[in-house]
């Protein structure tokens, strides 16, 4: 797919900036809200953007990556779907002397000179605050006893599945080691019919579950069907924190299936143009440049439903 017109001029003298972009997938509502970001702000911006959606699969985007380094873009961006394997691709783009930048989601290298910089969020901290959000939604709920807790895992193998799950259990190892206890994890890809089908395992599996944690929303929202069709309130028999904060989950906070949202914000479109724009006039960037964001708790879901943006 491409996004722009010819890759060269722009029609006002200076030559039109091409950015080449391997997306993820379209897994998510985060992900759907985070295309369209970087669609229309590389069109804000008067970008040509060469954009391609991996369906997430890792080997779709070392193609993609590596058609851009044929077509000669002049800078590549990508959200890696897992954090290893990128090293042969990438150094082929340091020979091509294109510049490349991580959104969303990291990578693991020794090589720190295989990528400019991370326009993203900080999803340890992310796990940490759905760790601490579920202590006030348990202390709301008045609820007593053991806590017992299933895990909807991301993506195997992405960054946000792995600092997701790795800041739960750092507050969860420091602060509730006696009262809290993950009886039951496993990866529902980010995918509503992923966190669907595996909740229905769980209930199978572990019927005492009280509590989920769903590293987003959609496998919240997914999980919520099986909770249901178990005869099990979701919100209530079963207390539920997700991430992301896209607008369907809102929806369901509001309808007090979710009791609490840790925000996540998708649209990186305006921040990743800056960067490029930096990168190709020769300027220097920060190695990791991060989203702001809030938690939400379930008496708050009404009124900020009007005004999310995704
Ligand atoms: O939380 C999830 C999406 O990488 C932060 O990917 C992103 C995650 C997001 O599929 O909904």
């Amino acid at each position: 797919e491409d996004e722009g017109g010819s890759n060269g001029s722009s029609g006002g003298g200076s030559k039109k900036i091409t950015l080449g972009f391997s997306q993820v997938g379209s897994e998510s509502g985060w992900r759907s809200a985070n295309t369209d970001s970087i669609k229309s702000a590389a069109k804000e911006a008067g970008y040509n953007l060469k954009f391609s959606d991996a369906q997430q699969k890792q080997e779709n985007q070392i193609s993609a990556i590596r058609s851009y380094i044929a077509q000669k873009v002049d800078v590549i961006a990508f959200s890696p779907v897992v954090v290893t394997g990128w090293d042969a691709v990438l150094k082929e783009a340091k020979a091509a002397k294109i510049p490349v930048i991580l959104t969303d989601r990291s990578v693991e290298t020794k090589d720190e000179s295989l990528f400019v910089t991370l326009v993203g969020s900080d999803f340890t901290d992310e796990g940490r605050r759905a760790a601490k959000i579920l202590e006030k939604v348990l202390e709301k709920a008045g609820h007593k006893g053991k806590v017992k807790i299933a895990q909807l895992e991301g993506t195997t193998g992405a960054a946000p599945a792995i600092e997701r799950a790795k800041g739960f259990k750092e507050i969860m190892d420091a602060e509730h080691k006696d009262d809290w206890e993950i009886v039951v994890t496993q990866t529902g890809d980010f995918t509503r019919a992923g966190g669907k089908q595996v909740m229905a395992a769980f209930l199978q599996s572990n019927p005492d579950i009280n509590v989920l944690y769903a590293h987003n929303d959609d496998m919240a929202i997914g999980a919520i069907q099986s909770i249901e069709a178990a005869g099990k309130k979701p919100g209530k028999d079963i207390l539920i924190v997700s991430v992301d904060g896209v607008k369907d989950g809102f929806v369901a906070m509001s309808e007090g299936k979710i009791n609490a949202i840790v925000e996540c914000n998708p649209l990186l479109g305006p921040q990743l143009m800056e960067v490029v724009q930096t990168v190709k006039d020769g300027g220097t960037v920060e190695r990791w440049i991060k989203t702001k964001e809030s938690d939400f708790m379930q008496d708050q879901a009404k009124d900020a439903l009007p005004t999310r943006k995704y």
